[in-house]
């Protein structure tokens, strides 16, 4: 079983995959964390994606594209991914689906925590004053929700035209939400 877990800059994507890995066993790719590794071990391509990131703005798609099937390359024995902060373009979405089809399996669902804009600028602002992260300021935020809205939301028009996208509500407490998720995800199986 393979999932998504979509919304927007601090809905909860990262937070709620923690559970979910645990609950399905299955192999967590965070785009996010990957870049953030790679920064943070200074290699060529964390510079790169540091230029990006600490603006607000995606890394390219092919950039990101390499680096997903490089993972998922390293890991050919796992029985199912939450792709985690990936796909946020149409592109990328178009590519995941080759990239699965080659291997034999596709997305199952794709789980949509919908969050109201006030909380998610609210929830980032606080994980800002502890992150460390560069792209956790309020200027940086907006840039990031601005971005957000123009290149990631429509895919949830393309994922709901294939009967694949589920809304879930992403304000509430942690194990609520991940209540939600279960109740979708269990009908998959
Ligand atoms: P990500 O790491 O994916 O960052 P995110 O969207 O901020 O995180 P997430 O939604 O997982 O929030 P979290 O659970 O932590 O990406 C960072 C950057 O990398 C992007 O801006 C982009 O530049 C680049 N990038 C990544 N993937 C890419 C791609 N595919 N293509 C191009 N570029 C890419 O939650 C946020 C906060 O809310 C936390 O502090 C958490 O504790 C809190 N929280 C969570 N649930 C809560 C709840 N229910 N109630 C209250 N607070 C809650």
């Amino acid at each position: 079983m393979n999932l998504i877990i979509f919304g927007a800059p601090g809905s909860g994507k990262g937070t709620q995959s923690e559970q979910l890995i645990q609950r399905y066993g299955l192999h967590h790719i965070s785009t996010g964390d990957l870049l953030r590794s790679h920064i943070a071990n200074g290699t060529e391509l964390g510079k790169v994606a540091n230029v990006f990131i600490s603006k607000g703005n995606l890394i390219p798609d092919e950039l990101m594209l390499d680096i997903l099937e490089n993972e998922l390359d390293l890991h050919p024995e796992v029985k199912g991914v939450i792709f985690d902060g990936f796909p946020r373009t149409i592109p990328q979405a178009e590519a995941l689906n080759k990239i699965l089809e080659k291997r034999g399996t596709k997305i199952h669902a794709v789980i949509g925590l919908e969050v109201p804009e006030a909380e998610l600028t609210d929830r980032l602002i606080k994980r800002g004053a502890i992150s460390g992260r560069s792209d956790d300021n309020a200027e940086t935020i907006a840039k990031r929700l601005e971005v957000y809205h123009r290149q990631t939301a429509p895919l949830k028009e393309f994922y709901t035209s294939r009967g694949s996208y589920h809304a879930i509500k992403g304000s509430g407490s942690v194990d609520e939400i991940f209540a939600s998720i279960t109740q979708v995800v269990d009908r998959i199986e």
